[in-house]
């Protein structure tokens, strides 16, 4: 036989085993389930980090995924991969939930950040997910959400209240200024709806009907990345250690979009010194003694946080001051500076605390851990080059000194 026929009659042979095959596969979803177990895959995703003095989940109290509404069909396998192992049912979560606010067509930058923050944290732990929107959610942006996150999800409308414009705001006025700021080309300057944002994040988030039963939370925006392993409950890490606020970039802000806070901020002060803690953190944000603001602000877009400061009367008093003053609308400001001015004034300094080790990436800046070793051990994906805490711009390093806290020994080679 000629020798190229040969050839012809192996290739047609070796396709018709490959069909035969993948007929078999597809008619006996089984036996895909058994190959994947058979790698190893379910117990892999159950297994759990070492002891770590964070508090990281051990084998032993593996929290179990809390039960879902919804009904599987028949043909689904029987092993639920979302249930690690039968020991965590005793695993004690805190009272705490992640939140976003969110508009329905910022499902797919949104599916990202979920995808980083369940495959880094929350697939061991199973915390809630809380989403709020100024519009009701549609059907879509649910069964995705509500598919990807390993705990109970929940959906809420904010209250026209909390998301419009205050009676004593001069509409016209406010319209003026987003002109102008428009002309200038300001971020967001022209803007209503980021407007709306800010303040329903400085004043109401915290508010919520949802998250009234919620002690700590940790915010969570579309297009985010966590770059490291997070491999101790952080909720429990705050509560054991009395902290009320963690962030992990800093920043300075663009002062075109807060002129007159910190004038509002030193009226405030003067109206209500006996809000203020004695051991707080004015140096952070003045460079001479609260005369001037030196625009530093924790970069709100991440938050792990006690929402009880919030509800505090301290922080009530606070942002109604601020409210109004009228900034939100005749400026642009933001929550991150609001917060932050709050959390430096309002909390002693030892209440915040920095999340060295919690590597994020928000457009365009990234936290990266400065140390070698703690990249490696938390399995990072960051290039420490980018890292932006050490850099000109960031506050992160004025922090370190006015907490006297020691620098982590690499930081040079970042800044
Ligand atoms: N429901 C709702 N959510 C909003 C609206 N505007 C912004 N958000 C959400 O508020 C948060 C902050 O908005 P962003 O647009 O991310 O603002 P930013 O982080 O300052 O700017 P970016 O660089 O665009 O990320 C995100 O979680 C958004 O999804 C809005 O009009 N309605
Ligand atoms: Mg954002």
């Amino acid at each position: 036989m000629p020798r190229a026929s040969t050839l012809r009659i192996a290739r047609l042979a070796a396709l018709a085993l490959v069909l035969i095959v993948i007929i078999y596969k597809v008619t006996n979803p089984s036996s895909l389930t058994a190959l994947s177990r058979a790698a190893g895959y379910h117990e892999k995703s159950a297994s759990s980090p070492g002891p770590d003095q964070k508090g990281a989940v051990t084998s032993g109290d593996m929290p179990a995924a809390p039960a879902k509404e919804d009904v599987k069909s028949e043909e689904e396998p029987a092993v639920d991969v979302k249930t690690p192992v039968d020991e965590g049912k005793d695993y004690v979560r805190a009272n705490a939930t992640f939140v976003t606010l969110a508009r329905n067509q910022d499902i797919w930058s949104l599916v990202k950040s979920i995808r980083h923050v369940e495959d880094r944290f929350n697939r061991k732990y199973h915390y809630d997910w809380v989403f709020l929107n100024d519009d009701d959610f549609d059907d879509h942006f649910k069964e995705i959400t509500s598919s990807l996150i390993s705990g109970n999800v929940k959906y809420g409308k904010i209250p026209k209240e909390h998301w419009g414009y205050p009676d004593w705001i001069d509409q016209e006025k406010a319209a003026e200024v987003r002109e102008q700021m428009r002309q200038k080309q300001i971020i967001y300057g022209d803007s209503i709806s980021y407007r709306h944002m800010c303040r329903f994040e400085s004043g109401f988030f915290f508010q919520q009907e949802l998250m009234k039963s919620y002690k700590y939370y940790w915010r969570v925006e579309p297009d985010i990345i966590l770059h490291c392993d997070v491999d101790y409950d952080v909720f429990k890490y705050m509560e054991k250690n009395g902290y009320d606020y963690g962030f992990t970039l800093s920043l300075y802000e663009y002062i075109d979009t807060i002129p007159t806070l910190w004038n509002s901020v030193k009226k405030f002060i003067k109206e209500h010194p006996e809000h203020i803690a004695e051991n707080n953190l004015m140096d952070w944000l003045s460079e001479d003694n609260g005369i001037t603001y030196n625009k530093c602000h924790f970069w709100s877009n991440f938050e792990i946080g006690n929402l009880d400061f919030w509800r505090s009367k301290a922080y009530g008093d606070f942002f109604e001051f601020l409210d109004h003053e009228g900034g939100f609308f005749y400026e642009r400001w933001g929550d991150a500076p609001v917060h932050s001015i709050a959390a430096g004034l309002l909390l002693p300094k030892e209440k915040v605390h920095f999340f060295d080790d919690i590597g994020y990436w928000h457009v365009p800046f990234t936290n990266c851990p400065t140390n070698k070793a703690d990249r490696l051990k938390l399995k990072c994906s960051c290039n420490p080059a980018d890292n932006f805490v050490w850099k000109g711009y960031s506050c992160t390093p004025r922090y370190y000194d006015v907490m006297q806290m020691k620098r982590p020994s690499e930081w040079h080679q970042q800044s």
